[in-house]
């Protein structure tokens, strides 16, 4: 397809000239994508629309976010009713009832006393706003030297400055210099040698916490402020924790009075067969951050969950009105809140969490029938997520996966691609039959790529 060639599509595309090159798209090899578009203009529980006109099953839930499938009707009306009801309301010194129905509702839904809720727009929003408020915290118990940050090669946090600083991918890094200073990371739990084909958690590196009591050491365990680790890294690749490894993890931070901070922007409703992770793992932070599955990806929302203690300190040993003086336009926007509600109602009346717990085992067995396709060097899943490991070409890291990509799309099934794994994630919503597609697909496609 060429650049405007989309534009003899039969959408409308409003009355500016169908130009691709204006917009300057994200996390995307722009030059590349213009040249041969990939554009989708309709969804439908487990299948994209592309502009011309092909039925695509969708892998990925979108980016790890449509977790109840697309278009539900009960979460369209919710946010058409409220656009048409009340558009916006502002959140700073007002407010209005349903922020704090959804706050009520996802602290129902955490486990212990996880029960305070900050609005965001975006996972990313949400990872700057937990740092800040576990800083805030020590702030206000008065260890005002808790200030180091700890995050863990291979994650990823989005893309404030906040989240990169703890994040631990180069690329996204390189081109932004220092970031914040205070920050020093973990070793990832990722090992082929000890894990490859695991199923579930691996057995091997629950040791690889024990870094932080090195770390607490070099640094002075009272100055280190939190830790922030995804329980299961999804974009560096699908890195499952080892089990007994998130347990350490809360051990160290606990004796140390270091906060612990899962990232639970992909973990998050339902993705592992239960609530969050934290859950599934029996594991509680001190904070959670979320986003994403929110609101099935609707309308855009984050959120950073903390303990009562963690917002009880805060809020009486304020020594001003504003407690903590941090905030967005959107945090809590009307639309957001209707479509997290109509959410989060949905995947309890359909058991969608659950649904996902009971396929897991399906879903694994899928998944590591690809052991023995061409270069398949790895796989590895938990809940409804698999990351395929394949063998870099030589010279050419990332082309052969992304290739695969390519030609999944080309057979209608989105998958998404993360260096040389495979990433997969569907809407919970998925039937057998669409798992054994994904699958067969991924397998034809990779005996046919070099
Ligand atoms: N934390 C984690 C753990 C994430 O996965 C973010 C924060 C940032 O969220 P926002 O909403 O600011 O993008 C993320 C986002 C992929 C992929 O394919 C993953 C994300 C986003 C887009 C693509 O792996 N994760």
């Amino acid at each position: 397809m060429s650049p405007s060639a989309f534009s003899s599509a039969n959408i409308d595309l409003g009355t500016g000239p169908n130009d691709l090159e204006p917009h300057w798209m994200p996390f995307t090899a722009n030059r590349q994508f213009k040249n041969a578009p990939r554009l989708l203009v309709e969804a439908k529980d487990m299948h994209y629309t592309s502009t011309d006109g092909r039925k695509i099953l969708d892998g990925t839930a979108g980016m790890w976010c449509v977790n109840a499938g697309h278009g539900r009707q009960s979460i369209v009306e919710a946010v058409q009713r409220q656009v048409a009801t009340m558009d916006y309301a502002p959140g700073f010194q007002m407010g209005h009832p349903m922020s704090f129905a959804l706050a009520a509702k996802l602290a129902s839904m955490m486990p212990g006393d996880l029960d305070h809720v900050f609005f965001t727009n975006s996972g990313s929003e949400a990872v700057d706003t937990a740092l800040k408020i576990a800083l805030a915290y020590h702030h206000a118990t008065g260890a005002a030297t808790r200030r180091i940050l700890i995050g863990r090669a291979r994650g990823y946090h989005g893309v404030g400055f906040g989240g990169l600083s703890v994040g631990g991918m180069a690329p996204n890094k390189r081109q932004f210099g220092n970031l914040l200073g205070a920050v020093d990371h973990l070793q990832h739990t990722h090992s082929l040698d000890h894990n490859a084909f695991s199923r579930g958690q691996p057995t091997w590196g629950a040791h690889l916490a024990d870094e932080l009591d090195t770390l607490a050491e070099l640094h002075g365990s009272h100055n280190i402020a939190a830790v922030i680790v995804e329980p299961m890294a999804g974009s560096t690749g699908v890195l499952i924790p080892p089990a007994g490894y998130l347990e350490r993890l809360r051990e160290i931070c606990s004796r140390h009075g270091i906060l612990l901070i899962f990232d639970e922007v992909i973990t998050g409703f339902g993705r592992l067969g239960a609530s969050f992770a934290c859950e599934r793992f029996d594991v509680i932070p001190d904070i959670v951050t979320c986003a994403k599955g929110l609101t099935n990806a609707t309308v855009p929302m984050g959120g950073v969950i903390v303990r009562k203690g963690i917002y009880d300190t805060l809020i009486n040993n304020s020594d001003q009105p504003i407690e903590l003086f941090h905030g967005y336009t959107y945090s809590g926007h009307p639309l957001a809140c209707a479509a997290g509600l109509a959410t989060l109602e949905l995947y309890r009346s359909e058991g969608l969490f659950e649904r996902a717990g009971e396929l897991e085992a399906y879903w694994e067995e899928g998944a590591h029938d690809l052991r023995g396709a061409p270069h398949v060097i790895d796989v590895r899943n938990m809940g409804l997520v698999a990351g395929i490991e394949l063998e870099p070409r030589p010279n050419e890291p990332t082309a052969r996966a992304f290739e695969i990509f390519l030609k999944c799309y080309e057979d209608g099934v989105l998958i998404r691609t993360t260096a040389d794994t495979i990433a997969l994630s569907p809407p919970l919503v998925i039937e057998r039959s669409q798992i054994d597609t994904i699958f067969s697909t991924i397998r034809h496609c990779l005996e046919k790529v070099a």
